[in-house]
């Protein structure tokens, strides 16, 4: 049988003096030490949806994708060869060296260094200041056609709509670009350009299934104090299920995948949408495995029963605080009456639940802590992540707290929840324990569940214990003598220490 073929750009077949533009994700996976344990391998849609729109745009166009890369070096060998007016680096915190780097290779073999992506959008000053000629701190696809149109014609880029520039110390920013009102017109990502087989393997290698992302919408409704929207603010728009459809049928056809992760921040905002969506898929294929990000207070019990038939594996919830006096703190718009019967509902249905929980938000007391582990503690997810509360600028909880925070943003992994980056209530210290806290009870749900539930109780109890009259004292700085009489349960065995998986993701 033939191979079916990928689709090629359809409008503006590029002509010889076209504008070009290599577009670069900087992420080295074997660098990263989180990689193997928590990081899922997916192309960036980002730069995918770009370069499909480029070249549709008449942009010649190809991509570096350094995932699989030991070093930058690809990025100066695909220069030589392809000899781009722009460089378009995606940027996110992790990854802002690299991007660094990548500006220096592009100015020596004369391209035009631009950057966009999350990190770039929310620092901009930095990267300009760091060898970037523009950012684009929003949606890019119209912007960066007009970049590069500009850029092959010597018109400068100051001025120009939804671009940043820097002169003289100063940072000119051109008009606003409005957003593409019909999410429809984005081609399919150019999944051509970049090595599918290679990340499709990888995820046959490692479960059974052929794995890909999808997006069907953009930016997310919700106000969370703390979550950071700087590409697409609150805007919200989805494409129609039509086009939803089109894509995955492309994926299944095309690379034969079987499972697909809704990458959207929050999956069916429409519950209308969703449920036609997934009737069709039901009815008319494709007939997929599917995961994705939601929010307790959409995920009702009859909503997930059509989940489940249409394919529903594993869901994503921004779980956040056992206690309601933070999730309102927050602006969450969740209620721990939601989060306990979501989390029922979902182990009814055997759909696999991945917490996202955080620590250490202006206003939460130990108390709240405690709040968080009991919950975590009765419904057992099977994943989770526990991070410390990033400040990051731009938020209101960044604005709450920046006459206090401590230092720089760092640019490493410890910026994603494992550091304290502001003067909180507590020592890091403590919240570093308290992540260590939960890394027991995880494994405890284990032994509860494969093992002995006696035991697992035994072993929280001791867990207690040692925090009560051990940890916590030390850790605030008093002798264990004063913790608190009573507040301890009774002793058991030792638990051992593991490392907590403390990761800051996607958050819905
Ligand atoms: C889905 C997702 C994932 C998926 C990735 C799927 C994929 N490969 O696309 C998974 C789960 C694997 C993932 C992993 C991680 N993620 Co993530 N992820 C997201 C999420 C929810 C959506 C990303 C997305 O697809 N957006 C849709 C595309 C179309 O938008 P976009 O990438 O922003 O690109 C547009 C513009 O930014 C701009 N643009 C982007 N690049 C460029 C470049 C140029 C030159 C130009 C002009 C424009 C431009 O144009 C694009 C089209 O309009 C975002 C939140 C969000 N809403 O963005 C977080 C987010 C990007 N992730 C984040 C993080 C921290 C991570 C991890 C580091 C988490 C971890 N603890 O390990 C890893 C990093 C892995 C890696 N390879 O880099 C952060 C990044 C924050 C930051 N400042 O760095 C975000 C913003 C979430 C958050 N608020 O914390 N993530
Ligand atoms: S945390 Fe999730 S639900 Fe809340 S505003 Fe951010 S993306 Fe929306």
């Amino acid at each position: 049988m033939a191979e079916p073929s990928v689709p090629s750009p359809v409008a503006g077949a590029p002509v010889a003096d076209a504008p070009r533009v290599l577009l670069v994700d900087p992420y080295v996976a074997r660098e990263d030490p989180m990689e193997r344990k928590f990081v899922e391998l997916y192309p960036s849609l980002g730069i995918l949806t770009l370069a499909g729109w480029l070249r549709e745009h008449g942009i010649r166009t190809e991509v570096t994708d350094l995932t699989f890369a030991r070093d930058a070096e690809p990025v100066t060998r695909h220069l030589r060869r392809f000899r781009p007016h722009v460089v378009g680096v995606h940027t996110k915190t992790l990854t802002m060296p690299r991007a660094l780097e990548i500006a220096v290779r592009a100015r020596a073999e004369g391209a035009l260094p631009v950057a966009g992506g999350p990190d770039a959008a929310t620092r901009p000053d930095r990267y300009l200041d760091e060898g970037f000629a523009a950012v684009v701190p929003s949606e890019g696809e119209a912007t960066l056609v007009e970049v590069a149109t500009r850029v092959r014609d010597g018109v400068p880029l100051a001025g120009c709509a939804g671009v940043l520039t820097r002169s003289g110390g100063r940072t000119a920013r051109g008009p606003p670009r409005p957003f593409l009102r019909n999410l429809d017109e984005l081609p399919l990502p150019a999944w051509d350009l970049v090595d599918m087989e290679g990340y499709l393997s990888a995820w046959e290698h490692r479960t059974g299934e052929r794995r890909a992302a999808v997006l069907t919408s953009r930016g997310c409704p919700f106000d969370c104090s703390w979550c950071s929207k700087p590409t697409f603010g609150r805007t919200y728009r989805q494409q129609s299920v039509d086009r939803v459809l089109d894509e995955l049928r492309a994926l299944q056809d095309l690379f034969r995948v079987d499972y697909v992760r809704f990458c959207d921040d929050v999956f069916g905002v429409d519950r209308r949408w969703l449920e036609t969506l997934l009737e069709r898929m039901l009815i008319e294929g494709p007939h997929l495995q599917f995961e994705c990000l939601a929010r307790v207070d959409l995920l009702k019990a009859d909503l997930l029963d059509t989940m489940k038939s249409a394919g529903l594996q594993r869901v994503y919830l921004g779980v956040e605080s056992g206690s309601q006096k933070m999730l309102d703190v927050m602006n969450r718009g969740t209620r721990l009456a939601q989060i306990q019967r979501v989390a029922e509902s979902l182990r009814a249905h055997q759909v696999r639940q991945f917490w996202f929980l955080m620590l250490g938000y202006p206003g939460e007391t130990l108390e709240d802590i405690d709040a968080t582990l009991d919950l975590f503690r009765r419904f057992s997810p099977e994943e989770y992540s526990v991070s410390i509360a990033v400040p990051v600028p731009g938020t209101r909880f960044y604005d709450s707290v920046k006459d206090r925070l401590r230092g720089r943003a760092r640019t490493t992994r410890g910026s994603g929840g494992v550091s304290l980056l502001y003067e909180a209530a507590y020592p890091e210290s403590l919240y570093r324990w308290q992540q260590v806290r939960f890394g027991w009870e995880a494994r405890l749900a284990r032994i509860r569940e494969r093992f002995s539930p006696e035991v697992a109780e035994r072993l929280s109890r001791a867990a207690d214990e040692i925090h009560e009259r051990i940890a916590k004292p030390l850790l605030l700085g008093r002798s264990p003598a004063v913790s608190r009489p009573g507040a301890s349960r009774e002793s058991g065995a030792l638990p051992m220490v593991v490392d907590p998986p403390a990761t800051q993701g996607p958050s819905a």
